[in-house]
């Protein structure tokens, strides 16, 4: 279990929270000489840069924008007086991809891995009342040694550059906000709820991790704030009469309060929004509430405009008004888990989410996606001397999602890679570690499963059984037979379903992943590879063949919006396959998903 809590930060009765985002004064390490030169005390310079954001595009120099290494941010922070005597920390949303933290030149944390949260216990070592320093030097190269994974190479001029063999650029830096959080000493930590409904009724099962000896008391409040029952004792069950229950797109959301008590002394106070539902996978059907559901969403990206892959409040909120347009109830947070506010939207709106630690690029290839695509590229990824310390990376990264995920309603499972080498026979006692571990850690015990390339046929991959699931990214009439070679396409991809079929699995499939580069400049009549016209044609192809089969229970797109990547030949300025451009306007296609999506029942083939 992790030596630190995870739970959203928030001002209760007991607790603080205050946001540290704005300007923070920033430097790269060109010469590699920070350590050596003490800039944990103060860096070097005068530039500044907004937190959060990632730091490459802001500026017009390539070399800046494609830098490797370690770059360090600063600030000074003043923590209260009133924090004396409480637990100290500074919280991290992310860090992208490992950082080192120190707080008026003293070390005070280390993490490694770039989309989820930390903390910095800085209680022995603030100084209260008074101004405190706060250096981070976050280093953004990629290895094979921890998620997601890449190389970097060093130049002939003495720069080093990132590969990644993933398909998103590399964004990094202070992505997420941070925040200087106070606590009791004798706190809550950590809780853990799982539901079962029972006609009118629902029961909550939880459990509240507590530092201390103190009481714990529960209260439950409805969305109008009436108060509706309420339990003691750090474990138990909470019964709910007459509840209401969160649904797909209609989401009710109760407020959960967690007290801990001393007599009549209160000693800390949290609250979270909670969704009583229920998630079941039962023989080919997706089941929320025990009714069956059809998935249609989408694969996204944090990414956009000036901030890029930073956390906008706004983008996030553009983002869910254009998965409502367009009738979408789901989306899975490809390639990583993505900032905390938009699992809080998502409860508040309904969706579905699947939730991707960030393993992608676990494939012996610089150019995983393409060659993953084509069907070439496998060798032998699992067998590599790295790998028992990239599965302990990966442990770890499983862990802190599911800890700091498994309280949202909209959270319904969990996807534990992106396109792995699974067709390694080395690959199975990889997966099977971490699938263990996903339902150790899930009280809930969410479905499993990974997004499949197209390598990981029924014949060839290992590791298919183990997922509750099947998530399949296909690529029919794209990188296999696409332009006039679709019919071929359609009857390779029907074989390949037939192939999935024979196997009677007794599972739900979904599309996770299925798509066409499209650039928005484009129309051509008859359609050419690129153009709007393509990617509508395209989609019909694939949905007809969706349709054929019962056992196809959700279909998202590849992608929400365009997204930047590497260069390459293969990518104009970025991937195009977005349904909406980046700056979140509709292509051609996105009409068409409109009026299929709105026109699908959620019970759609059940
Ligand atoms: N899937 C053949 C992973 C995504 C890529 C997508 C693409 C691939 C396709 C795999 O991260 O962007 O190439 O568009």
């Amino acid at each position: 279990m992790l030596e630190y809590s995870l739970l959203y930060p928030l001002n209760t009765e007991t607790r603080t929270a205050l946001k540290l985002d704005g300007m923070w004064r920033f430097a790269l390490d060109w010469k590699n000489e920070g350590d050596e030169k003490n800039w944990k005390n103060h860096i070097p310079g005068h530039d500044t840069i907004p937190v959060p954001a990632s730091f490459q595009d802001f500026y017009t120099d390539k070399k800046i924008r494609e830098f490797a290494g370690d770059m360090w941010y600063e600030t000074d922070v003043l923590v209260p007086d009133y924090m004396k005597g409480s637990s100290v920390y500074l919280r991290f949303g992310a860090a992208t991809h490992r950082a080192t933290v120190y707080l008026n030149g003293e070390e005070v944390a280390y993490h490694e891995g770039g989309f989820l949260p930390f903390l910095a216990d800085i209680t022995d070592k603030a100084k209260f009342g008074e101004s405190n320093r706060v250096v981070v030097k976050i280093n953004n190269e990629l290895n094979e040694t921890n998620i997601p994974c890449g190389l970097t190479v060093t130049l002939s001029d003495g720069r080093k550059m990132v590969k990644p063999y993933f398909d998103f650029y590399n964004y990094s830096g202070l992505q997420r906000s941070v925040y200087l959080l106070s606590t009791p000493e004798n706190s809550i930590e950590d809780i853990d709820l799982s539901y079962s409904v029972n006609g009118k009724d629902a029961s909550i099962d939880y459990e509240v991790r507590v530092k201390g000896d103190d009481d714990v008391k529960l209260s439950l409040y409805d969305e109008e704030g009436h108060f509706v029952t309420e339990a003691k004792g750090r474990k138990g069950i909470i019964i709910v009469p007459d509840a209401k229950l969160w649904q797909v797109r209609a989401s009710y959301l109760y407020t959960l309060k967690i007290s801990l008590v001393r007599g009549n002394q209160l000693i800390d106070s949290y609250q979270m929004p909670i969704g009583i539902r229920e998630v079941r996978i039962n023989g080919e059907n997706i089941l929320i509430n025990g009714s069956p559901v059809y998935m249609k969403g989408f694969g996204k990206h944090e990414d956009s405009d000036i901030v890029w892959r930073g956390f906008n409040i706004g983008v996030m909120k553009r983002d869910f008004e254009l998965m409502k347009w367009i009738g979408a109830n789901s989306f899975r947070t490809s390639h990583y888990p993505y900032d905390e506010e938009i699992y809080r939207m998502a409860d508040r709106e309904g969706f579905l989410i699947i939730d991707e630690v960030p393993a992608v690029g676990l494939f012996e290839s610089l150019a995983n996606f393409f060659d993953a695509g084509t069907g070439k590229g496998a060798k032998s990824f699992f067998s590599k001397p790295t790998i028992p310390q990239l599965l302990k990376a990966h442990m770890r990264a499983l862990e802190e999602m599911i800890v700091r995920d498994k309280n949202h309603p909209s959270v319904i499972a969990w996807s534990i890679l992106n396109e792995p080498e699974s067709t390694d026979a080395n690959s199975l006692p990889y997966f099977t570690a971490l699938f263990e571990k996903a339902h150790e850690l899930d009280k809930q015990k969410r479905p499993r499963t990974f997004a499949m390339e197209v390598n990981s046929s029924p014949t060839k991959c290992h590791c298919y059984k183990l997922c509750d699931f099947i998530a399949l990214n296909r690529y029919y009439g794209w990188y296999i037979l696409g332009g006039n070679e679709i019919d071929e396409a359609e009857n390779k991809f029907r074989a390949e379903m037939d192939e999935w079929k024979a196997l009677h699995l007794g599972k739900p499939f979904i599309f996770s992943e299925y798509g066409a580069d499209t650039l928005p400049s484009e129309h051509k009549l008859p359609s050419v590879m690129w153009s709007q016209e393509y990617q509508v044609e395209m989609l019909e192809m694939l949905h007809r063949v969706f349709d054929s089969y019962d056992f196809v229970k959700g279909e998202q797109v590849w992608a929400f919006a365009d997204f930047q990547t590497t260069d390459g030949l293969m990518r104009v300025n970025g991937n195009k396959k977005g349904i909406f451009t980046r700056q979140r306007q509709p292509k051609d296609a996105a009409f068409l998903l409109r009026k299929r999506w709105t026109n699908l029942p959620l019970n759609y083939k059940c």
